[in-house]
């Protein structure tokens, strides 16, 4: 039975621990945490599958199946390592599938006198704890996860600090350096003589070159694909329920880490943006779930990364290091940066006022431009796609077409494994959608075919010609690029940045600039068939 037990702490003396709900979110999986370093017999921790989660918006059916199986794995070892546990699956029939009811709901039963919870990452689940905790009758309190590097609003006042009138993320990223004394030498200086080195990266991958074959995982999870199934959750994209692929333990965790550090850190650099048809994860780490889930920290990430490195400096150069750890150091506490000093008001922005639907083929792939096949293809069978996928491919293609960024921003939240709104928004809305107004992307991530055949090798078996931008087989991404600049030139032109491709688009002959605008009329007209 539950007792109330006398705990001292080394920061208020003596406090009475009273019996205890704690609350531990599906993102929340950190064995870390100074939670679980003492087991107490008045505390319980509850973990729920609840329908509010799994329908707020269509998930990928590999991404439900990795948290649930993430929690239900995490509740074990929490049990089995002898703290009480509550878990509530999403078939039982006491579950009200929805956080808040359920927590009134134990906390009457077991005459709980705390409630306590970690800072949930998303902005709608902490609002929904907030007000649940100005309702509630006993005492609650409120607790870092341990996992980031910088709090919620650090990133908004180091650059309100500085009198930054943009946000860039380069200087915030050399502040973290420099914080957090990763990659310096003795002298306060980075190491390798440069703070970035991107433009030794961007490499295409050589024709008869082999990428590592991607670490992947085997379990049977026929049994959760199939509660899902019986209870009607609706899920996009296919899963192998008896050779599940992705890591979801602590264990596996550091399998992948390992595997990433030996295997593909050499290369992640180089081939960091290169995109090739048949070859899903290249030399990508694939860690992104493990990190947003907190199985895994960041700071283990990168620490494992840098050692990896120093151990092997003949072989591993210092490029692909540093290119690495300013995507895990620089832009993910970044975007979460973003997320918390402009939320709520973000997740409504359309400064390019883009009202399109969302094409069919996202959800199906059937598509003639290969490029925007491979990509979506490959999103529904891994729940997976990396960077210059998601940016260059997807993004680029709904930014020229002038989609709906709530319509992205759905599409994007559903298919990814590691898709959590704080830092899926800032991603998608900012960076690709450009609908912040620039404050993440200072010039919008657009281009025609020239860049993605330059990174890839999808044009050269596409339906589509990459040199043309009229004609029937004359790539869509060409005319909508041009389209797209003249669209919106007003903005483009007060934009320094935007300028060569303004001055480029306005000296073009207009009898030739009226038929691309024609051939990018088409295109709206029929963007479900093309
Ligand atoms: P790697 O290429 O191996 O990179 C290592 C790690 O760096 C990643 O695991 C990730 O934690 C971090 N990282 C790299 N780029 C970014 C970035 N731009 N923002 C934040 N972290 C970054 N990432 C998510 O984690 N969740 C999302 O929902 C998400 N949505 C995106 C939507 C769009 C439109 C775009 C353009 C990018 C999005 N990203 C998102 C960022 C990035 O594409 C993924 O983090 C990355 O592809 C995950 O694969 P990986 O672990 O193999 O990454
Ligand atoms: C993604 C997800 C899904 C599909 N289901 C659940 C769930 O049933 N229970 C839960 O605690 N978490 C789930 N998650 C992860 C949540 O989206 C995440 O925990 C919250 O949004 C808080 O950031
Ligand atoms: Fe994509 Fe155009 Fe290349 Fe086809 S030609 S793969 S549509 S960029």
């Amino acid at each position: 039975m539950f007792a109330i037990v006398k705990l001292y702490s080394s920061e208020n003396g003596l406090i009475t621990m009273k019996k205890t709900l704690r609350l531990v979110l599906g993102d929340q999986l950190n064995s870390k945490h100074s939670w679980f370093s003492t087991q107490e017999e008045n505390i319980t921790y509850l973990l729920m599958e609840v329908r509010s989660e799994t329908d707020y918006v269509s998930h990928h059916i590999q991404k439900v199946v990795s948290f649930f199986l993430g929690m239900r794995l995490f509740a074990k070892d929490l049990g089995e390592l002898g703290h009480n546990v509550i878990y509530f699956n999403l078939e039982e029939k006491r579950n009200q599938q929805r956080f808040t009811a359920n927590i009134n709901y134990l906390l009457d039963l077991h005459n709980f006198e705390r409630f306590e919870y970690q800072f949930p990452d998303e902005y709608r689940v902490d609002e929904e704890l907030k007000l649940l905790c100005q309702q509630l009758k006993v005492e609650t309190q409120v607790y870092d996860t341990e996992h980031f590097y910088t709090q919620r609003l650090e990133m908004e006042e180091f650059f309100d600090k500085k009198k930054s009138k943009g946000w860039l993320m380069e200087t915030f990223y050399r502040e973290m350096r420099k914080k957090h004394r990763v990659l310096l030498d003795a002298n306060e200086k980075p190491v390798g003589g440069k703070w970035n080195f991107d433009q030794t990266n961007r490499k295409k991958l050589p024709k008869n070159h082999k990428p590592v074959s991607p670490k992947l995982f085997h379990r049977d999870v026929s049994d959760i694909v199939k509660m899902l199934e019986d209870q009607k959750v609706k899920t996009i994209g296919s899963i192998d329920g008896k050779n599940f692929l992705w890591p979801v333990t602590r264990k596996e965790g550091e399998e992948m880490l390992v595997f990433f550090a030996e295997e593909c850190l050499p290369l992640f650099g180089d081939f960091q943006d290169a995109m090739v048809v048949g070859e899903w994860s290249l030399y990508h780490s694939r860690l992104s779930f493990l990190m947003n889930s907190k199985i895994i920290s960041p700071k283990e990430v990168v620490n494992r990364v840098i050692e990896q490195w120093q151990k092997n400096q003949g072989t591993i150069d210092i490029s692909q290091v540093e290119g690495f750890v300013r995507q895990i150091i620089g832009w993910r506490e970044y975007m979460r940066g973003i997320y918390w000093a402009k939320m709520p008001q973000y997740e409504n922005e359309n400064q390019l006022n883009h009202r399109t639907k969302l094409p069919e083929f996202y959800w199906t792939g059937k598509t003639k431009m290969n490029c925007m096949k491979q990509s979506i293809q490959q999103s529904l069978q891994y729940s997976y796609a990396h960077h210059i996928q998601r940016l260059m491919v997807t993004g680029n293609f709904a930014l020229l077409a002038g989609i709906d960024p709530q319509e992205v921003d759905d599409w994007y939240l559903g298919i990814y494994v590691d898709a959590i709104q704080w830092v899926e928004l800032p991603n998608t809305r900012g960076m690709s959608q450009w609908a912040d107004g620039g404050l993440v992307a200072t010039k919008p991530y657009v281009s025609s075919a020239n860049y993605i055949d330059k990174m890839s090798n999808y044009c050269g078996t596409c339906y589509y010609s990459k040199k043309d931008k009229i004609g029937e087989k004359s790539c869509p991404f060409n005319s909508l690029y041009w389209n797209f600049i003249d669209r919106h030139l007003d903005k483009w032109e007060k934009n320094h940045r935007m300028g060569m491709m303004v001055a480029n688009w306005k000296k073009q002959d207009p009898e030739q600039k009226a038929q691309v605008l024609e051939r990018a009329q088409y295109l709206f007209e029929n963007i479900n068939s093309i």
